[in-house]
């Protein structure tokens, strides 16, 4: 049939840090085409599935030539002649390929790259945009932006320990007004860092790494640029994504730039004051990934009003997620793609986090490419947030663009939201 697959082949690519990653062409019967490339992180989870990397001296020990000889020599044979319009099969039978718990044997970067790029060739067959072939008929919600502007932890060289600092445009009137917003606040941040004389290099994601005394500076930094740019915290909301797995040791937080060392409580304590004093809605990764019973209490102590995002802690899983819910953990799931390998499994842990009311937030890794997925499927299943960076690296912009362009084409139908 005209939609069936009848090539697959991958080669490695470079992401946005310089390592190679694995991208994925497939074509259809048709003459349809879809490309996809897969991110790659930094504060990796522990449960995440795996990245396979081929060790050695190349790229040193980061190349993904047995990830790309695994999609051309076993999933290439596996989907050839199958229909591309039949995602949760063709996932499956991707899947089946591997019999490990975590991906470990084809690699969950190999089995990505050619479950996205079968989506896309899916899409461009049936002449869909491709949020529309992953959305319903009336999927129009634009998300707003969580955005990275000051970096620190595992992305940055500098002194701070949470690994980011975001803004949320939530007042604003359309997905475009809220990305202006968030980039004349960017303007402002840097203007105000050059005026101290600190440093306006920017870390993985495009936000800013300057060295600074604390996490309340860098919020307090970030205030005065929403001032400067002219708008408030009303309009303008914090999120933080502290990314604490990286910070947990033998039960205790060791904060390691600080060289602090608190206690579960402690840390809950820390993240209440921080919540009382600043206009912060959304608490990503507060606790490890190991920590179940400090997210139960900090869901106790805070869920009701701030958003708690579990990313390593669910690593987009639903057998984790579903632990989280039945144990109170968080109230927010955040979505990667690559951390799961496929799409389907990837879209049944939207599914179930919306169905047991809990938010997405469809997120980038700090290895990025220049593949515009990721709006699509913020889009698509209407989740209503994306994390992708500042604006500011290519790799960043063009999930921006690709929301931009989206919305142009809904017109007067896109919706944008928060909440
Ligand atoms: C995170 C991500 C993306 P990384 O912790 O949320 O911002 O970082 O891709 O390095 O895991
Ligand atoms: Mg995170």
């Amino acid at each position: 049939m005209e939609y069936d697959i009848k090539n697959v082949h991958a080669r490695q690519v470079l992401d946005s840090r310089g390592m190679p990653t694995v991208e994925c062409r497939v074509e259809l019967q048709s003459g349809a085409v879809g490309v996809a490339s897969v991110p790659s992180g930094a504060s990796t989870g522990e449960f995440e599935a795996v990245e396979l990397r081929d060790g050695g001296s190349p790229y040193n020990g980061k190349g993904v030539a047995k990830a790309v000889s695994n999609v051309n020599t076993l999933i290439a044979p596996t989907l050839t002649g199958k229909s591309a319009l039949c995602q949760r099969m063709v996932d499956g039978l991707i899947q089946r390929l591997d019999d490990t718990d975590n991906k470990g044997k084809i690699g969950a970067n190999a089995m990505l790259s050619a479950s996205l790029a079968v989506a896309r060739a899916a899409a461009c067959h049936l002449g869909l945009p491709l949020y529309r072939y992953i959305g319903t008929a009336v999927s129009s919600r634009l998300p707003v932006p969580m955005m990275n502007i000051l970096n620190g932890g595992a992305h940055a060289s500098n002194n701070v320990d949470i690994q980011e600092f975001m803004i949320m445009p939530v007042g604003a009137e359309s997905f475009s007004a809220g990305l202006r917003q968030c980039c004349e606040i960017y303007y402002s941040l840097k203007e105000i860092l050059t005026n101290l004389g600190k440093s306006t290099a920017v870390g993985d994601e495009g936000g800013f790494a300057p060295d600074l005394q604390s996490d309340e500076q860098a919020i307090e930094l970030i205030l005065k640029a929403v001032k400067k740019a002219g708008y408030s915290t009303s309009d303008t909301k914090i999120a933080l994504d502290a990314a604490a797995s990286e910070w947990y040791e033998d039960g205790v937080y060791k904060l390691p730039k600080r060289g602090v060392t608190m206690s579960r409580e402690e840390l809950i304590g820390y993240f209440d004051r921080l919540c009382a004093t600043y206009p912060i809605v959304s608490l990503e990764d507060p606790l490890s990934e190991n920590d179940w019973e400090g997210w139960s209490q900090i869901t106790k102590t805070l869920g009701n009003k701030v958003q708690l995002v579990g990313d390593d802690l669910f690593v987009t899983n639903t057998a984790r997620l579903q632990k989280g819910i039945d144990s109170g953990a968080g109230n927010s799931i955040l979505i990667k793609v690559n951390q799961i390998g496929t799409l389907t499994e990837t879209m049944d842990a939207i599914e179930l986090a919306h169905r047991s009311g809990y938010t997405s937030v469809i997120s980038h890794r700090s290895g990025e490419t220049e593949d515009t997925t990721i709006a699509d499927l913020a889009v698509g299943v209407s989740s209503g947030q994306i994390k992708t960076g500042a604006p500011c690296r290519g790799e960043r912009t063009a999930k921006y663009n690709r929301l931009l362009r989206i919305e142009e084409e809904l017109g007067i139908d896109s919706q944008y939201y928060f909440g």
